[in-house]
C-alpha cells in the first residue's frame, strides 16, 4: 500500500508515474510536525533496526548513524564526512523487526536533510520543506515495498546492449590518435572493449556540441571507422554553455530566452570549464526541447552515447561574487592583517565555489512561473538528462542511446543512468561502490557503477584488479581516470594476460548479467540487493555490509582490502562457491550455510551460486573484441541443484525498444 501526502504547493518533479489519492489521516510510520523551515518526520528505530536506501551517499549499505543531505554538489572528496554528493535519493526503508517495516519517499527538488541517527543514535528525523510530497509505503517485505516504489516511479531506463560491454575513458585522450591507440592497446592484446569516452578535450574550447577540427579532423569518419571495430564513441556534454560571440548556440539561447536568469532578468554568469557560461534553463520545457535538440548534431556524426557532466550544476565561480570577493581581497592590501583576517581571505576565494549563495541569485521560468533555483536545485541534473531522452525519442525513436548523468534525481531512472562520480583510487573506495548499488537500484537507478581503479589518485596494479572483479558486475563496466593520474588502461599493468581474463568473464556472464537487468527493470525488481532482501528472517544477512546479491542466482562478496588473498564470507543458506581466474580456469564447490574464509589470489575472482539457481556462461571465441561477436553463442551452465533447475533468459537484439513481446522469454533446465 501507498499512502500520499500532500504539503503546501509542491512543485512537480515529475518523479512518480502512478497517480494516487492523496491522505488526509495523520501518518502513523513517523511523527509529522509543521516547522518554520517546512516539514519534521521523526521515528524512534529499535536497535535492531536497518535502514536501507538513500542512493548516491558515502557510508554503508546501513544508513544509520549519520545524516545525509540531498543537495547536489560537484564534490570529489567522497570521504566519510560528506553530508552531500551529485544525486538526490530521497527514499528509504526502515528495516524494523518487532514492527512492520515501511519505505518512505520525499519528493521535493530543494535541499532535504536525513538524520539516521546522528543526533540521536535511536531516532531518525527526515527534515524537507514546506512544499512537498511524502510517500509512506507498506508492503510484505523489503522486496514487496521496494517493488512498490518502484512502480510509482516507473520503469528504470534500459540501455543499449553494447553498454553492459567492457568501456575505457581517460580525462586526457584529447585527439584521434590517442584514440585509436586506446583501441589498439586493448585489440592487440585481446582484451574486449566496447566503448571509448570523449572527455571535454574533445570539443573546441570547451564549448558544447562542436569538435576540435585540429584534434578530431573527421569526426564522423572516426566514429566510423570506430563502429567497424566495434567501438562506441561516447562523447561528455557539461552543463555550461560558452558565452562567446559567433558560437550558435549561445547566440540562439540568448535570443531565445533559453538561460537561466538572474533577479534582474539578465542572463546568471557562471564559470565552468569553457569559462563564463549561461546555463541552460532545462526545467522550462522549450528550452529543454531546444537543448536536447543539440544532441542531433553528433548523432548524425555516428554518435549513439553521452555522459551529461557537470550538471548540479556545478558553478566554480560566478562572475557577481568574484566581483565581491576581489573587492573584499583588495581592499585588505597594505593592511596589517592578523591570522584571522589571512584565514577569512583564504576563505573568501575558496567559499567562491559550489556557493549555496549563487544557487539562491538565478531563476527558472517553469513554463511561466519563475522560481528560484536553490528551490528546485537537485532536479536540473535530472533534466539537462530528460532534455537528451527526450530528444533522442525524436531523433532516434526506435534504437536505444546510452545515455548517463553525474547529477540525478528519481524520476531521472527513467531517462539515464548514473555514474558514481569522481572517486579515487582507494581500497575504501572500492568498498563504498560495493555499498552504493543496493541503494541505489532501490531507488530505480539500475544503470550505473563507479568509476574502476578510482578517478583521482594513482591506481595501483592489485586495486585495479580487485576493482574489476567487482566491476564485472555493475551493468557500467568503466575504467575511468582524471588526468595526471598514472595511466591506468588495463594493459598498463604488468598482469595483463590476468586483465584479459577478468573482462573476458564479465563478457562471459553477459548473458546473465543482461537478463537480470531486464528483468529487474522490466518486473521493476532490484539488480544489486543487500542479503536482508533476499533473507529477511536471517538477522545476521542484515548486517552484512560487503556482499550484494546480484540478479536472481549471484552473491557476490568482492576482495577489497589490500594484501588480501581471500576474505570472510557469510553464506544465508548452502551456497556454491565459484572461483575463476578466467572463463577455463574455474572451480564450483558446495560450501555449508555460515561463516568461511574463503581464499581468493589476487587475479582470481570469487562469487558464490544460491541454491535451487543457475547461471548461464557464454562459450567464447579467443579472438572476441566486442559484445558485437557475441551473437549466436553456445552457453555452459553454473548450476547449483539436487535436481533439475530453471534459468529465464532474456534475449532481444539488445538496440530495439520493444520490450515485452513474450518470446523474448526463454525458459531453460538444467539438469542439476
Ligand atoms: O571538473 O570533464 O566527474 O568524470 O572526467 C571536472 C572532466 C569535470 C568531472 C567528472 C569527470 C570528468 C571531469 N569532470
Amino acid at each position: 500500500m501507498i499512502y500520499k501526502y500532500v504539503f503546501g504547493k509542491p512543485i512537480e518533479t515529475g518523479a512518480f508515474v502512478m497517480e494516487i489519492q492523496k491522505n488526509e489521516q495523520e501518518p502513523k510510520w513517523m511523527r509529522l510536525t509543521k516547522t518554520e523551515a517546512g516539514i519534521l518526520l521523526s521515528c524512534h528505530m529499535d536497535e535492531s533496526d536497518v535502514v536501507y536506501g538513500l542512493g548516491e551517499q558515502v557510508r554503508g549499505m546501513n544508513k544509520r548513524g549519520f545524516t545525509y543531505v540531498s543537495d547536489a554538489l560537484d564534490d570529489p572528496d567522497h570521504t566519510e564526512d560528506r553530508h552531500s554528493l551529485y544525486g538526490s535519493h530521497n527514499f528509504l526503508i526502515l528495516n524494523r523487526q518487532e514492527q512492520p517495516s515501511f519505505g518512505v519517499f520525499v519528493d521535493d527538488p530543494g535541499r532535504v536533510a536525513f538524520d539516521v541517527g546522528e543526533t540521536k543514535l535511536d531516532q531518525m528525523a527526515i527534515s524537507a520543506g514546506s512544499d512537498c510530497v511524502i510517500y509512506f509505503i507498506e508492503g510484505e517485505s523489503l522486496k514487496d515495498i521496494a517493488k512498490q516504489f518502484r512502480k510509482l516511479i516507473g520503469r528504470s531506463y534500459i540501455a543499449p546492449k553494447w553498454a553492459f560491454g567492457y568501456q575505457q575513458s581517460r580525462w586526457g585522450y584529447v585527439n584521434e590518435q590517442d584514440v585509436r591507440e586506446v583501441v589498439s592497446g586493448h585489440r592487440e592484446r585481446g582484451i574486449p572493449l566496447d566503448a571509448v569516452y570523449l572527455d571535454i578535450d574533445y570539443m573546441e574550447n570547451y564549448k558544447d556540441f562542436t569538435v576540435d577540427p585540429e584534434k578530431f579532423p573527421d569526426f564522423a569518419g572516426l566514429a566510423c571507422e570506430m563502429k567497424d571495430q566495434g567501438i562506441h564513441l561516447v562523447p561528455i556534454i557539461d552543463a555550461g554553455v560558452k558565452i562567446e560571440e559567433g558560437y550558435s548556440i549561445y547566440e540562439e539561447g540568448v535570443e531565445k530566452g533559453y538561460f537561466c536568469k538572474d533577479e534582474d532578468g539578465k542572463e546568471f554568469v557562471g564559470a565552468v570549464w569553457p569559462g563564463k557560461v549561461h546555463f541552460p534553463d532545462v526545467l522550462n520545457a522549450k528550452a529543454r526541447e531546444w537543448f536536447g535538440g543539440k544532441y542531433r548534431w553528433l548523432m548524425e556524426q555516428g554518435i549513439d552515447g553521452f555522459w551529461n557532466d557537470m550538471n548540479e550544476p556545478a558553478i566554480f565561480y560566478s562572475e557577481k561574487r568574484m566581483q565581491e570577493a576581489m573587492e573584499e581581497v583588495l581592499s585588505m592590501k597594505g593592511k596589517n592583517m592578523d591570522l584571522h583576517a589571512f584565514f577569512h581571505m583564504k576563505d573568501i576565494m575558496l567559499g567562491l565555489t559550489n556557493s549555496p549563495e549563487d544557487y539562491k541569485s538565478f531563476y527558472h521560468d517553469m513554463d511561466g512561473v519563475r522560481v528560484r533555483h536553490d528551490r528546485v536545485h537537485n532536479i536540473y541534473g535530472y533534466n539537462m538528462t530528460k532534455a537528451a531522452a527526450e530528444a533522442f525519442e525524436k531523433i532516434s525513436p526506435n534504437q536505444r542511446t546510452l545515455l548517463f548523468s553525474r547529477s540525478s534525481y528519481i524520476g531521472m531512472h527513467r531517462y539515464g543512468g548514473i555514474w558514481t562520480g569522481d572517486n579515487r583510487s582507494w581500497w575504501s573506495h572500492l568498498l563504498l561502490s560495493i555499498q552504493q548499488m543496493p541503494a541505489l537500484n532501490m531507488c530505480g537507478i539500475l544503470y550505473t557503477g563507479s568509476d574502476l581503479g578510482g578517478f583521482g589518485s594513482d591506481a595501483t596494479e592489485d586495486l585495479m584488479m580487485r576493482w574489476m572483479q567487482f566491476g564485472v558486475f555493475t551493468p557500467l563496466m568503466r575504467n575511468h581516470a582524471t588526468l595526471g593520474t598514472r595511466r591506468q588502461e588495463v594493459y598498463q599493468f604488468e598482469n595483463q594476460e590476468g586483465f584479459r581474463n577478468i573482462i573476458r568473464i564479465r563478457y562471459g556472464l553477459l548473458p546473465y548479467l543482461y537478463s537480470e537487468y531486464m528483468k529487474a527493470a522490466l518486473c521493476d525488481e532490484m539488480y544489486f540487493r543487500p542479503l536482508a532482501f533476499d533473507y529477511p528472517k536471517d538477522a545476521h544477512a542484515a548486517k552484512v555490509e560487503d556482499q550484494v546479491m546480484v540478479g536472481e542466482s549471484i552473491m557476490a562478496a568482492p576482495v577489497y582490502t589490500q594484501n588480501a588473498t581471500g576474505r570472510y564470507v557469510y553464506l544465508p543458506e548452502d551456497m556454491l562457491l565459484v572461483r575463476m581466474k578466467s572463463l577455463k580456469e574455474k572451480t564450483c564447490k558446495r560450501l555449508e550455510k555460515g561463516h568461511h574464509y574463503v581464499d581468493a589470489a589476487l587475479d582470481e575472482m570469487i562469487f558464490f551460486v544460491k541454491k535451487g539457481h543457475a547461471l548461464p556462461l557464454a562459450v567464447l571465441d579467443n579472438n572476441l573484441k566486442s559484445t558485437a561477436d557475441m551473437k549466436d553463442v553456445s552457453y555452459e551452465w553454473i548450476c547449483f541443484g539436487d535436481g533439475p533447475v530453471e534459468y529465464v533468459f532474456y534475449e532481444d537484439d539488445g538496440i530495439s525498444k520493444n520490450y515485452t513481446p513474450q518470446e523474448k522469454w526463454k525458459k531453460v533446465t538444467i539438469e542439476g
